[in-house]
């Protein structure tokens, strides 16, 4: 006999025609998307998101970090909404689905409930929260940390991008700064779909993973100072060379990460050279070490170690080091009873599934601080991800929305 609820799946081919309508907003050179946050196609992706929404009869609410709340009502007004949604922004090579997927998931649960005329007790809201990469504007998870109380608003406006532009001045630019003040909201529940952008889940043929966890972050940002000098007439003695510093502390990064074997990572993706010329030694490089682990013990540990070397590298040869902590959260254990939710609705519909332990950062990490919370994840080709060529199946993307559907319509509680 079907257990209850086990008919409720959402329409998988709406689902992934939106996912293909969004990617041709904000295209990318290879396939993905650069859809990069308060930039014009965020903006324009921001309208079709809007649109579709209030063609599925939702309220639209905004706040003044541009976060976007999809209301569809519930039968008790006074209840406490679900919440579900992630993020619309992309890296600028990036793909078609981290983010995307979750808050097209979302808002799929809400055209599946329309079709088959369900109503739930609490109201459910479709979010989109601004800037969760944190490429443009540094750090990660801007917006829904300024919703969690994690960030004010104020610092958050002032952040600026490579050109010297203000978020504030951005999203005022754009036109999406809303009124509602940040973290007013209160929640009965969030849930996030997202992507794995890992590779356990396929190699595993795991169509689910159910998010117990969220490893920690941290952001430093290095500024190296030697003295730009010529390649060509400079005796290598003489050097002060910035640059080779860089790679020397990079190369450390890599051992004190390895250190800790198998789960931290460590590296730099963002790179800054001066002047970046062919025939000038380095006087001057800026990066930012990305260190991760799902202990804060580990990342401290890291963190410390990156410093001790950095010290060491820079006395070694006579260059000027300094640090900045530019982002980071401590890692996250998400809520028992959402996960356990999540957890049910894949045995329900039967999926495999598999606890996991999310590698990357998302807007979910955040909400955690402030409501009940848990993620919902699918596989990727290849884990690859913040690639243009990140790639999933259809099936992937329903099996995810479908899980989500159900954990979202067991919280909020069918009425009829
Ligand atoms: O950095 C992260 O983990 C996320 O993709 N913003
Ligand atoms: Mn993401
Ligand atoms: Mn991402």
């Amino acid at each position: 006999m079907a257990m209850p609820g086990q008919n409720l799946t959402i329409n998988s081919a709406r689902l992934w025609d939106s996912l293909m309508e969004m990617a041709k907003i904000g295209p990318g050179i290879a396939g993905g998307n650069n859809r990069q946050t308060l930039t014009d196609e965020d903006a324009e992706g921001r309208a079709l998101f809007q649109s579709w929404c209030e063609a599925a009869g939702c309220s639209m609410g905004l706040d003044q970090m541009g976060n976007m709340f999809a209301r569809r009502e519930g039968t008790d007004p006074e209840a406490l909404p679900v919440y579900v949604g992630s993020h619309l922004d992309t890296q600028p090579t990036g793909g078609k689905y981290d983010g995307v997927l979750g808050v097209l998931g979302g808002l799929e649960i809400l055209r599946t409930l329309n079709d088959m005329n369900i109503r739930t007790k609490h109201p459910i809201v479709v979010t989109n929260f601004t800037n969760e990469e944190g490429t443009r504007y540094a750090p990660a998870m801007l917006s829904s940390g300024v919703f969690a109380g994690i960030h004010t608003q104020d610092w958050a406006y002032a952040r600026e991008d490579a050109e010297g532009k203000s978020f504030g001045a951005e999203l005022e630019r754009i036109g999406w700064k809303g009124d509602e003040e940040v973290g007013a909201r209160k929640m009965h529940a969030f849930f996030e779909l997202h992507i794995e952008q890992g590779p356990i889940l396929e190699a595993e043929s795991k169509d689910i993973g159910v998010v117990t966890h969220g490893q920690g972050l941290s952001w430093t940002e290095v500024t190296i100072t030697g003295k730009d000098a010529h390649t060509g007439s400079t005796p290598m003695p003489m050097r002060r060379n910035a640059g080779l510093a860089m790679a020397r502390v990079l190369e450390a990064v890599d051992e004190i990460a390895l250190s800790h074997a198998p789960h931290a990572v460590g590296a730099a993706g963002h790179i800054d050279v001066f002047p970046n010329s062919r025939n000038v030694i380095p006087g001057k490089v800026v990066f930012t070490v990305d260190l991760r682990s799902p202990e804060l013990a580990v990342i401290e540990d890291m963190e410390a170690r990156l410093r001790a070397r950095g010290n060491e590298i820079a006395e070694a040869m006579g260059v000027e080091i300094a640090y900045e902590k530019v982002g980071g959260f401590d890692p996250v254990k998400f809520d028992e009873t959402c996960v356990t939710a999540v957890r049910d609705a894949a045995e329900r519909l039967g999926y495999s599934h598999r606890d996991l332990i999310s590698g990357a950062g998302h807007d979910a990490c955040w909400i955690n601080r402030v409501a009940p919370t848990a993620m919902v994840m699918c596989p990727c080709v290849d884990g690859l991800s913040h690639n243009e060529a990140e790639e999933i199946s259809q099936d992937w993307a329903a099996a995810g929305a479908n899980v989500l559907l159900h954990a979202v319509v067991e919280t909020a509680e069918i009425t009829g």
